[in-house]
């Protein structure tokens, strides 16, 4: 499974578009992973938009996570569920899911990543990785230097989130991260599909140095 660009979809940053909207577009421009997250919305409306966003990415070959909400996720059959600290612990859930089923955890140290590695995580996101806007109570970046100590100490594939843009996506691939996590990166672009295949592009790049870039993605 690849990790390399994960959008996270948020309807307060993404300039009025609804959260299958903007999923749709991440995924016309390349998206991995999709996240549902919305942490206002009803049950009843998370389980919609939730049905509907599967769908899409069942339909492009991508994966869809439900963030907190495992309740959701598995009522949908959603690829998986994102955990952060103050969420269900990863063990408990673990006990409840299907075999096959993502558990994904938010970690701020080599100590909770790997604690999250021995609870039965199956991939890590370091967040925040740098400071951000776009989550209230996300807190100071940890900085690529976390990264690169998590990456050491974990096998689990890693992704970075928080404070993601164009211009620092290298440094992230460089120190370690399988992949970037992102909202307004993508989500709080004019162009999401466009916005999506350009950080997609400059992935493969970090990750192949010496190759040349692909051609941008026609969306
Ligand atoms: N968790 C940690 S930081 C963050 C979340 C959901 C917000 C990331 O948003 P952005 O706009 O990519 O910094
Ligand atoms: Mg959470």
């Amino acid at each position: 499974m690849a990790y390399d660009l994960y959008v996270i979809t948020d309807e307060q940053i993404g300039r009025g578009r609804s959260h299958t909207e903007l999923a749709r577009m991440a995924l016309l421009g390349g998206a991995d992973i999709i996240q549902l997250r919305d942490k206002r919305m009803d049950a009843a409306s998370l389980y919609r938009t939730a049905t509907e966003i599967l769908a899409m990415t069942r339909d492009a070959g991508a994966c869809f996570i439900m963030n907190d909400r495992l309740d959701i996720a598995l009522a949908t059959g959603a690829d998986g569920v994102h955990l952060g600290q103050q969420d269900m612990p990863i063990s408990e859930a673990r006990r409840i899911v299907p075999r096959d089923f993502i558990i994904g955890s938010s970690v701020g140290s080599v100590d909770e990543a790997i604690q999250a590695e021995i609870s039965g995580a199956d991939y890590l996101a370091l967040s925040p990785v740098f400071a951000t806007t776009s989550k209230d109570d996300a807190g100071c970046g940890h900085g690529l230097s976390t990264l690169g100590a998590i990456r050491a100490a974990t096998r689990l594939p890693l992704v970075a989130i928080g404070g993601i843009t164009w211009e620092n996506i290298g440094s992230v691939i460089g120190a370690g991260a399988d992949g970037a996590a992102v909202i307004s990166a993508v989500v709080g672009e004019e162009d999401v599909a466009a916005a999506a295949a350009e950080l997609k592009r400059q992935i493969a790049v970090a990750k192949n140095p010496g190759r040349t870039p692909p051609v941008l993605q026609k969306v």
